[in-house]
């Protein structure tokens, strides 16, 4: 990581249910790390979750990171994109079906924002035990800006189709 603007803390989910998902998964871990200006501090445990949303499909790895990053947000998205991209993922138009990849720009620190490409913090967290199941590991003291705190989200929903890989 360079010094030039300030890092902040920014959270990014990780799922994959095609292909080689462990080792999708990974390297998209490693691709994060060597962004400009960026750096992974923190992982989480893989989940094997059951399909949100669209059943019909395999079940799905997730995980979470923390980076710290000079990126702004839409930088930052541009670049998960990329490293979508680089995995094969395929943007077929079929919401919430099989991936490749996907990475969710999930919160950056003392950011709120709401534009065409981006909502910051990701609008549907709460509903999303493969998202917060993983966000505890990593930030479990973390309140999200018009959601809550982690911990108190975690305990509202559902959180036994997600199981830690040993
Ligand atoms: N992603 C989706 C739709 N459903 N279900 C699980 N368990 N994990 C995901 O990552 C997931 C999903 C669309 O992004
Ligand atoms: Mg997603
Ligand atoms: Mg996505």
């Amino acid at each position: 990581m360079t010094a030039s603007a300030p890092a902040r803390a920014a959270y990014v989910a990780l799922g994959s249910n095609l292909g080689d998902s462990q080792r999708t998964l990974s390297r998209a871990i490693d691709a994060l790390d060597t962004l400009p200006s960026t750096a992974v501090t923190g992982r989480s445990c893989f989940y094997r979750t059951v399909p949100w949303g669209f059943c019909d499909q395999p079940d799905f790895l997730n995980a979470a990171v923390r980076v710290h990053t000079a990126l702004s947000p839409h930088q930052l998205l541009d670049a998960l994109l990329a490293i979508e991209a680089a995995a094969g993922r395929v943007r077929d138009g079929a919401r919430w079906g099989p991936r490749t990849l996907d990475l969710d720009l999930l919160h950056m620190d003392g950011i709120t924002l709401d534009d065409r490409r981006l909502t910051l913090p990701h609008p549907r967290i709460r509903e999303r035990a493969f998202v917060l199941v993983p966000l505890a590991d990593i930030a479990p003291e973390l309140i999200l800006p018009g959601q809550g705190g982690v911990i108190e989200l975690l305990r509202q929903v559902d959180a036994t189709g997600c199981t830690a890989l040993p």
